[in-house]
């Protein structure tokens, strides 16, 4: 129901702001860091510990409720996506930036039902960016409304992008390509580090787009109830319907926008969640 949402809603702000505090805490201590599936792809104890609370809270709260969360699949735990409520938690999205200190990270909270996207909540605590959006309501940043710069021509859009942390060469090299190709074709791209922030810098109309391949659906679900919600588009690269599991992401700031880049952006193959 409406007031279920409403309070449900209400829960994902709360714990994305204490969840915040914890990121904030540490930002600036020594951090002790392990590798993951490569060198280049991290993890830190914060990470662990923001998970773990936010999990915990959630499971108090409501016991019917699932969470998906990435370290706890790091940790071996498979993805079980179903219909029922399901939380799905970055607890930092753009880990890098966090161990190297660079200001462009946070947390990244969205909530889908029946496999839908309907709450997205994105908190930088370094920046103090509050991102929050639900289906049908709007998005906002710190209580002001976002939206999309509604751009079509691709010779005036500014993108962002990613380099990933995957250092397969092929898929390396097609990510690359992508680059030079939508570089070529339009005023730049911007690679920040975090596809949440990324998606939230879309909404609020800085830049026109952001693609990316290789990511996860704690990565991009948040960011895409935010693009939408600031009329925006969130697409499957290929241009077909966006699919939380399917490891990438396109989103842009009108329709025209999106297939454009589409027809000119290769699939390095990263396969499904
Ligand atoms: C990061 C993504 C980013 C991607 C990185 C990494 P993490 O997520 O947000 O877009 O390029 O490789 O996956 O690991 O910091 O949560």
């Amino acid at each position: 129901s409406d007031q279920e949402l409403c309070e449900w809603y209400e829960t994902g702000i709360q714990l994305a702001k204490e969840c915040g505090h914890m990121i904030k805490d540490c930002f600036y201590k020594d951090k002790k860091v392990t590798q993951k599936s490569s060198f280049a792809d991290l993890v830190t104890e914060t990470d662990q510990a923001v998970e773990k609370y936010f999990t915990k809270e959630i499971h108090k709260k409501y016991p019917g409720h699932k969470v998906i969360g990435e370290e706890t699949v790091a940790d071996g735990y498979k993805i079980n996506f179903t219909d029922d409520p399901t939380w799905i938690i970055d607890p930092i999205d753009g880990t890098s930036n966090f161990i190297h200190r660079l200001p462009y990270t946070c947390v990244s909270i969205g909530l889908t039902i029946n496999k839908e996207e309907i709450i997205g909540i994105v908190y930088n605590p370094i920046t103090n960016d509050f991102f929050q959006a639900r289906k049908g309501h709007g998005a906002f940043c710190n209580g002001e409304k976002l939206s999309v710069t509604g751009l079509e021509d691709i010779e005036k859009a500014m993108f962002i992008m990613e380099f990933g942390s995957n250092r397969d060469p092929d898929k390396m090299a097609v990510k690359f390509k992508n680059l030079f190709t939508l570089n070529k074709a339009s005023h730049g791209i911007r690679a920040y580090g975090s596809a949440a922030l990324n998606l939230c810098a879309v909404a609020q109309g800085r830049g026109d787009g952001y693609v990316e391949h290789g990511i996860h659906c704690w990565d991009i679900v948040a960011g895409a109830v935010i693009v939408r919600e600031a009329g925006g588009v969130v697409l499957d690269p290929s241009g077909q319907k966006f699919d939380l599991m399917s490891r990438c992401c396109l989103a842009a700031a009108s329709l025209p926008l999106a297939m454009k880049v589409s027809s000119l952006i290769e699939d390095p193959g990263f396969g499904r969640d």
